[in-house]
């Protein structure tokens, strides 16, 4: 009795919406006329064709070392047409948007062999993976810029399986803003069936005017900087409200990643919920039954998704607009973002999803440093201009001084913020937990302070020492100064190295 009082909510919602899939599936085998209980979503296939317009070109594998993915990838201008008939001059990875999803299994090498073909210097930053410092991709601090016609070689270890992805640092706003980016997947085959086929979903915006051409950088002036420049494009995989198809009851296990420059994502598809799964760092200790899904750039979200629309329907995936200050939601539409047609086949009945995903082991704070970040905003007036500063305890990052910390430290850092903003804050090379108990225990590298707010965060340095980033991922709050740099002593780093901070 006291048992069942006290199963958790969600539990019993999934088994509700079980419930549901049985009658819809059985109203509609009735009036079909053809008896019989109905299939296990195990029994049946996606629809033929379920993924077709959202297919990402993968990264080719030319090692032929099973534990090694080798692929080459090439920084380069290509004409997209994205507004029909004006063809849009994108900056791409290997000529393609999103850029080439690269796919790895839990422990396996990736290395990349990179060449910039594009008018200026780049660099790429793996967003979440846990790897070398060397390999983090930060110019001026692990790397030198790679130069046009310049290369590099990046290789590490896919240590965490999880939905992960790829974008430069360096000139970080205009080049994500022009297209530079792309996922990838660290499989654990021990996922089990029940969460269904995957399906990768980059988001993204663009500026981009009616001729093709994108807006100029610096659209919008001082307010383009404070808010953060969202594209007018909504793109979903790189293209506009392209179509999935599905089949009710049949369980689709969407990896969604945002990769805007500051655009937020509510995402909402009406009659239906999402459980989660996890997001940055794969499961989290429990799956969790969600109305709305909220994803701040930079952050990424693994979901069940289980249609139960009519057969022989289309719906519509919605972005709703998100309160992160100023001018974010007042007087601005819902907007469309992907069509979901459910097929004309009979509804299925899904496995439920279990609730318990895997362990996640508090860290231990007892000995931990705690240090106050303040992610501060000012206006100052430069030759005769106002210009935005922002920056971490009022100090922007090419004036900024290094955190301290080293190998075998926790840190807890207390993130506030009293701007008039959210800012989504990321931290290079670390995993770390938030510590509030109403969350779901799960490992994190990205996440919301919302306007007036603080956040408790612990931080393991357990290893690899070096020189790390963290920042806001609004990537014109960045540009405009709010980031900030740490040094992790240890082998190898017992001075802190000479760096010489850009964007
Ligand atoms: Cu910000």
């Amino acid at each position: 009795m006291n048992e069942r009082r006290t199963r958790p909510r969600s539990l019993s919602a999934r088994a509700a919406t079980s419930v549901r899939f049985a009658a819809l599936a059985a109203t509609l085998a009735a009036a079909a006329g053809c008896g019989g209980p109905p299939q296990s979503a195990l029994d049946v296939e996606q629809p033929e064709g379920w993924d077709d317009e959202l297919q990402m070109r993968e990264a080719e594998d030319v090692n032929p070392d099973p534990s090694v993915v080798e692929i080459e990838l090439e920084a380069k201008i290509t004409d997209i047409e994205l507004v029909p008939g004006a063809p849009t001059p994108v900056w791409t990875y290997n000529g393609v948007l999103p850029g080439p999803l690269i796919r790895a299994k839990v422990g396996d090498s990736i290395v990349v062999r990179f060449k910039n073909s594009l008018p200026e210097a780049t660099s790429i930053h793996w967003h979440g993976l846990r790897l070398p410092n060397d390999m983090d991709g930060v110019p001026g601090l692990t790397q030198d810029p790679i130069p046009p016609g310049g290369e590099f070689v990046y290789e590490f270890k896919a240590r965490d399986a999880g939905t992960y992805w790829y974008h430069p640092h360096v000139n970080s706003a205009a080049q994500v803003g022009w297209g530079l980016y792309g996922s990838i997947v660290v499989e654990d085959p021990a996922d089990p069936e029940v969460f269904g086929d995957e399906l990768v979903l980059v988001l993204s915006d663009m500026g981009v005017d009616e001729n093709g051409q994108f807006l100029p950088e610096d659209t919008g002036g001082e307010f383009g900087d404070l808010f953060g420049r969202e594209g007018n494009l909504l793109l979903v995989n790189g293209k506009i409200l392209p179509r999935l198809k599905a089949r009710a009851g049949k369980p689709q296990r969407w990896r969604v990643i945002n990769a805007a420059r500051a655009r937020y994502y509510t995402l909402r598809l009406p009659e239906h919920t999402f459980v989660k799964l996890g997001g940055d760092n794969g499961l989290a200790e429990r799956s969790q039954e969600l109305g709305r899904v909220v994803l701040v750039p930079g952050e990424r979200a693994d979901l069940v998704f289980t249609p139960s629309d009519e057969p022989g329907t289309v719906s519509v995936l919605q972005w709703i607009p998100t309160e992160r200050g100023f001018g974010s939601v007042y007087n601005r539409p819902r907007e469309d973002m992907l069509e979901i047609e459910t097929v004309d086949a009979a509804p299925v009945v899904p496995e439920p999803v279990p609730e318990f995903l895997r362990e996640i082991e508090p860290i231990d704070i007892t000995n931990a440093e705690e240090l106050t970040l303040d992610l501060t905003i000012a206006t100052e007036t430069r030759m005769h201009e106002k210009e935005v500063v922002m920056g971490i305890n009022d100090v922007p990052y090419w004036d900024s001084e290094p955190l301290e910390a080293a190998v075998g430290q926790t840190h807890v850092w207390n993130i506030t913020n009293d701007t008039a903003f959210a800012h989504p804050f990321h931290l290079h090379g670390y995993f770390f937990q938030v510590l509030d108990d109403t969350r779901i225990p799960e490992w994190k590298d990205t996440v919301d302070v919302p306007a007036n707010s603080t956040l408790r965060i612990a931080v393991d340095f357990d290893e690899r020492p070096g020189v790390w980033m963290y920042h806001c991922h609004i990537l014109d709050h960045a540009d405009s100064g709010m980031m900030g740099h740490l040094f992790v002593a240890g082998e190898g780093f017992e001075k802190m190295p000479k760096v010489h901070l850009m964007h």
